[in-house]
């Protein structure tokens, strides 16, 4: 009998361990599009867009191989909206002797897969996602009995079985991380390499017709949708970075301008995030880069370092610690999301450009989530749900598993210290180093109080003062709680009270 192999929005790999073993003669391969997945956040239109043209993209790709696709599209009249009630109809098409599917993306989506078996009466096969380097139990071996899991020594591990930038059991170079080279602003007259376009085919324009139609109201524009949306745009998408960005992607990986959006950053998350591209195969095209000469070591290490560190470490702390993880809020940020988040409309350069670039192209790069959106979000004190759920739903590359340790963890340290070793917290004076954003700003980013005080500046030292009691032991913030120790009480009053009546000024 058949076997039905369902394949996901974010599992678009020839090589996904639900399509090992298929007989292309029996088996049948079912894709859904989904009212509940187009609907969990309120996602940035392209990136609708990007998932349900890539996955029309692939279900293409397998018939042209002679596999038996079974397509629900989003506006067949019959669809009921969700995963379960789809295969629950798939079953009565169907004669099958189980089902097979690939562990996916999400804690909540595990969840209804685990229950399929006994809601429908047909034996269910969950495979491990074999598409990452660290399985989730690697994962899991790595952290038993430590206290702290730090990216770092993960990472090495990873060199280490994966054999990328290693000499036998040595460092290429003699470092693991050359993050100290990879600090350096944008020369004012630098240009930014050019992106390769993707003229939208048949099967894109008739979804992002259908998207705008659809979600009208949802965030963004499509205006500007230019993602990869098969296998053969994506690699194109990689040479094209490793040729035009790669050279100087670790010398302005922190830099920031206004009206560049990508500076020197791959755009790759939300083709490996889908599956379009494997975790595996750009790191080794990054490697093969630097051996031919194309691109110095401090920048395809740190790239690979991205990938093979901190994707692979998100993605292992994600399903370590899921569910409760998501609930976590160490620091007990309560205040709800700024309306300027949605609109762009603020008077902060800074924050106006990284919500403008995430409009127009479900992009920012990863300082400007940080220390830009996140730093904001963590200085005012907003509640680590809202904002998980604005990251969830503003970027093409965001699927749980890799948003919500990035955002709760990294941006806001509401795990209270498990990913991050301290708060990125940072005053106006960071943004400025590393951007041309305060020249045009409305503040005055050398102000430290006053109306026209960068806010930056303000919420900083209140951010210190609000959370002594949860973070003045940190070693690593002993420098400024020491000059928080020098205020006397109230001085740090007047602090609060200015940071707060700028918060409680803004709409929400
Ligand atoms: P590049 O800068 O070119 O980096 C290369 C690749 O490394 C990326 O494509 C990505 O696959 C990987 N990578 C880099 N940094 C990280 C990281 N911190 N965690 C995991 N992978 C990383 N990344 C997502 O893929 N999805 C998300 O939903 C997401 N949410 C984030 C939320 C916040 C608050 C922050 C601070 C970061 C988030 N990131 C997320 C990580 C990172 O910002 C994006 O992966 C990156 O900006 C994507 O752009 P790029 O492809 O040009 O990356
Ligand atoms: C993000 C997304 C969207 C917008 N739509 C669909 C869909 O209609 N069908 C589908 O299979 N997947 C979609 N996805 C991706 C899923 O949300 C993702 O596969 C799950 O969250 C598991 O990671
Ligand atoms: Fe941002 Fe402050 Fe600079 Fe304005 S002055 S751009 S708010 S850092």
């Amino acid at each position: 009998m058949a076997v039905l192999r369902i394949i996901l929005g974010d599992q678009l790999s020839r090589h996904i361990a639900t399509l090992d073993g298929l007989d292309a003669g029996r088996d049948v391969v079912l894709m859904m599009e989904v009212a509940e997945e187009t609907a969990y956040v309120a996602h940035h239109k392209q990136k609708i867009a990007l998932v349900l043209s890539a996955m029309r993209h692939f279900a293409g790709e397998l018939r042209a191989e002679g596999i038996a696709v079974d397509y629900v599209a989003l506006d067949d009249p019959a669809n009921t909206g969700s995963f379960t009630g789809e295969l629950r109809r798939a079953l009565q098409r169907h004669r099958v002797e189980r089902v097979v599917v690939t562990e996916p993306g999400e804690w909540r989506v595990l969840v209804a897969m685990r229950g399929w078996a006994g809601l429908l009466g047909c034996p269910v096969e969950i495979r491990d996602d074999t598409r990452f380097f660290a399985g989730r139990a690697r994962f899991v071996r790595w952290a038993a009995g430590r206290r702290s899991f730090r990216m770092e020594y993960f990472y090495r591990e990873m060199r280490r079985e994966s054999g990328l930038l290693m000499q036998g059991d040595a460092p290429i170079g003699g470092q693991w991380n050359f993050d100290a080279e990879n600090r350096r602003r944008l020369p004012r007259d630098h240009v930014v390499p050019p992106r390769r376009r993707f003229a939208p085919d048949a099967i894109t324009a008739g979804v992002l017709a259908l998207v705008e139609r659809r979600f009208a109201g949802n965030f963004g524009s499509l205006a500007d949708f230019n993602w990869p949306v098969t296998r053969d745009q994506a690699l194109q998408a990689l040479e094209d970075f490793i040729a035009q960005a790669l050279p100087l992607f670790g010398d302005y990986q922190d830099a920031m301008r206004g009206g560049e959006p990508f500076v020197h950053h791959s755009l790759l998350a939300p083709s490996l995030n889908i599956g379009l591209l494997s975790p595996r195969e750009v790191c080794a095209r990054a490697e093969a880069a630097f051996h031919a000469g194309q691109a110095p070591l401090n920048a395809v290490e740190g790239f690979i370092r991205q990938i093979l560190g901190w994707r692979e470490y998100v993605r292992g702390l994600y399903w370590l610690k899921m569910p409760d993880y998501a609930a976590l809020n160490a620091l007990e940020a309560q205040r709800p999301l700024p309306a300027f988040y949605w609109s762009g409309d603020t008077p902060m350069a800074c924050l106006r450009h990284a919500i403008d670039h995430t409009r127009r192209h479900a992009y920012s790069h990863h300082i400007q989530r940080l220390m830009l959106t996140g730093n904001f979000a963590l200085l005012a004190g907003i509640r680590p749900q809202a904002v998980c759920d604005w990251y969830l739903a503003v970027y093409a590359d965001a699927f749980e598993w890799v948003e919500l340790p990035n955002t709760l963890g990294m941006a806001l340290f509401a795990d209270g210290g498990l990913l991050a070793s301290k708060p990125y917290a940072a005053s106006g004076a960071y943004i400025d180093r590393m951007s041309d954003f305060c020249g045009g700003c409305a503040y005055d980013v050398k102000l430290k109080s006053g109306p026209r005080a960068c806010p930056f500046n303000r919420l900083y030292w209140a951010f210190l003062i609000r959370n002594q009691r949860h973070l003045s032991a940190n070693p690593r913030l002993a420098m400024p709680y020491r000059q928080v120790a020098a205020m006397d009480a109230a001085r740090q009053a007047a602090i609060l009270r200015e940071a707060e009546d700028f918060l409680d000024g803004l709409e929400t």
